[in-house]
């Protein structure tokens, strides 16, 4: 009788020993993953900080500035954090598809000509304005309103505003994994209207405004761009890779509103990421939008 009341003992303490143990681990988690958020909420002060700083010292925004380094790993109790800056009016804002609740077709002409550089189909367009817009008629016969979206399962509505982050461009009509795989790299959903940043912008977003313009012509525009940046928009447009391109110009710029801050914070193993929409003007800068994960 005795030593089964001990074994029970025994049996039942092992058990409250290994929940109690699992209780502090599960604490453990939660603290960590809060003081990482705090940490990245401090990279987003500091990012804040260096892009004021910018602002005071120069009107344009370029890659070769501090605010375009990556931060290096910086290490913390426990773990490190890393953090970069990245100018978002580098690439294609898809809200300025619709301007004035008008279809664009200065910006239709931009993000198509895009599209065909990716091997994608131009006729893709039109069901994104009709995202966009607010009517219900489509734009060519290859746009895509409430009617066939309400045919599918689960049924849904185009949205007849803005996109607030690239990822929703996988329920528009025609845009399957692959197509927003390739897509994403080079697209942004910004407040819209926004310019686009010709000292920042790759290879094809500038292909995209200036047509006809070769890779290597393209190149070349970067390659002097890294050792002059742009002070203006007829510095650029006098380049000579655009000697014979038509330059689709109404909506450049040299300087940058919008920027995406990614950081990564780990702590004991465990890690955040918090992705942040800064805005920055003259009269303010703030945090527009945050999001967790790896996608913003
Ligand atoms: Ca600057
Ligand atoms: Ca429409």
């Amino acid at each position: 009788m005795a030593l089964l009341v001990m074994s029970l003992v025994v049996i039942s303490t092992v058990a409250l020993t290994s929940r109690q143990h699992l209780d502090i681990q599960r604490t453990t988690h939660l603290l960590n993953q809060d003081q990482a958020y705090v940490y990245a909420l401090g990279a987003e002060q500091w990012a804040l900080w260096i892009l004021q700083r910018d602002q005071q010292s120069n009107a344009v925004d370029h890659l070769q500035e501090t605010w375009s380094q990556q931060l290096p790993f910086l290490p913390i109790p426990g773990g490190h954090i890393q953090g970069q800056l990245i100018d978002l009016q580098g690439y294609f804002n898809i809200n300025n598809l619709i301007q004035k609740d008008q279809p664009h077709k200065e910006s239709i002409q931009i993000f198509e000509q895009l599209l065909t550089l990716l091997d994608l189909a131009p006729t893709l367009s039109a069901a994104f304005i009709d995202w966009l817009d607010t009517d219900q008629s489509p734009y060519s016969s290859d746009g895509a309103e409430d009617t066939f979206y309400l045919l599918k399962t689960p049924a849904y509505r185009s949205a007849g505003r803005q996109f607030t982050s690239p990822t929703e461009i996988r329920l528009i009509a025609g845009i399957t994994e692959d197509i927003y795989q390739t897509l994403f790299p080079f697209i942004c959903t910004l407040p819209g209207p926004t310019s686009i940043n010709i000292n920042t912008a790759n290879q094809y977003i500038l292909r995209a405004i200036a047509d006809p313009l070769s890779e290597s012509e393209a190149l070349d525009l970067i390659a002097d761009r890294e050792t002059a940046h742009f002070n203006n928009i007829p510095d650029f447009l006098n380049h000579s890779s655009l000697a014979n391109a038509e330059v689709l110009s109404k909506q450049l710029s040299v300087s940058s509103q919008y920027f995406l801050l990614m950081t990564q914070v780990e702590i004991d193993r465990q890690v955040v990421h918090l992705n942040s929409l800064l805005y920055r003007a003259p009269e303010k800068i703030q945090v527009l939008l945050r999001s967790q994960g790896i996608f913003y």
